[in-house]
């Protein structure tokens, strides 16, 4: 059996992708002429060499600067469905994206610019590529609850394009529970709850009691140091919350694939689902994802098969349109 085949043609979802870390050089440099937008680097391959992370804070600055380019309707347009032909083209076909509100916002872009061209690319997407997606709101925690409220209430309007709110960008200092309130407001519209425990972050299995204990989140993002505490692992697997864990991007923050956490969650049972974070940045899709993590990690086909399985399993759709994939 060909590993990198069966990967490739295998039907996936992916549930951890964040649209602005689908940006492209290329993509970024046409949208930096179009809106007169001045780029420190000549060419793509000029920035993407400049792409050197080795933890969070270094990965955020670049990720930033990079989302600079975005400013019309269009852009995010554009961003969203170069992301799903992409990953169609992987035979994704499903996906629930992450999207940055307040990273646009902030450099007066309005909410209606962001989420509409977002919104008409997904809906062209299924017609025209028949990948089927839906939208996660993230609010950056190093930014206040108040800021994530506003933001909550810009989204009002669009609830119907929501399936879910969760929490990313600097967790040091930015424990879920600054983010209490705004979490059982977004719960009580019906939206789903998930948040980054990034791995290896500073306290994150506080972090990870405080996602389950007090926001009662219904997935958590990366979440690979549960494995830490027999307590916090149990509740995860008594709750059956899927971790969204990224192989590559874990790479970058810190130097390993987690192919051995990822085994010992397969061993306990847990819903763990490989997904690809900032593509773009980190220079590899969902299917380069799996591949290096079955090469590193010596896993089966069976558990191939398992993590996908797992990502349909914990996907936020409805039982009878999960159904339709398993
Ligand atoms: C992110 Cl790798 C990572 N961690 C936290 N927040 C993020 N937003 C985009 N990528
Ligand atoms: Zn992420």
């Amino acid at each position: 059996l060909d590993m990198q085949q069966f990967i490739s043609e295998m039907p996936k979802a992916e549930l951890h992708v964040h649209l602005e870390g689908t940006l492209e050089p290329e993509l970024s440099f046409a949208l930096a002429t179009k809106n007169n937008i001045p780029l420190e680097y000549k060419t793509p391959e000029q920035l993407v060499a400049a792409y050197d992370f080795h933890d969070l804070p270094s990965f955020l600055k670049i990720y930033y600067a990079g989302m600079n380019v975005l400013i019309n309707e269009s852009d995010f347009y554009q961003l969203t469905w170069d992301y799903l032909v992409k990953a169609a083209s992987e035979n994704i076909v499903y996906a629930e994206l992450f999207f940055d509100p307040q990273a646009h916002t902030s450099r007066g872009v309005s909410f209606e610019t962001i989420i509409t061209g977002i919104h008409k690319a997904q809906l062209d997407a299924e017609q025209k590529l028949g990948i089927n997606s839906q939208l996660i709101m993230c609010f950056l925690r190093e930014l206040s609850a108040e800021s994530a409220m506003e933001h909550l209430k810009l989204a009002m309007p669009y609830l119907p394009w929501l399936v879910g709110v969760g929490l990313d960008s600097n967790e040091r200092d930015n424990p879920p529970t600054k983010f209490a309130e705004v979490f059982a407001k977004a719960r009580a519209l019906d939206l789903k709850l998930t948040m980054h425990c990034d791995v290896n972050q500073l306290n994150t299995l506080n972090h990870i009691e405080q996602c389950l204990d007090e926001i009662q989140v219904d997935r958590i993002d990366h979440g690979v140091n549960a494995l830490q505490d027999p307590v916090l692992l149990e509740k995860i697997k008594q709750k059956k919350l899927g971790l969204t864990v990224c192989p590559i991007s874990n790479r970058f923050v810190v130097q390993s694939l987690t192919s051995a956490e990822i085994r010992q969650m397969l061993e306990h049972n847990i819903l763990v689902t490989i997904n690809s974070d900032d593509p773009a940045y980190f220079r590899a899709y969902l299917n380069e994802n799996f591949i290096e993590l079955q090469k590193e990690g010596q896993f089966s086909a069976q558990d191939i098969v398992t993590m996908v399985e797992n990502s349909f399993k914990v996907a936020w759709l409805k039982d009878s349109e999960i159904n339709q994939y398993l």
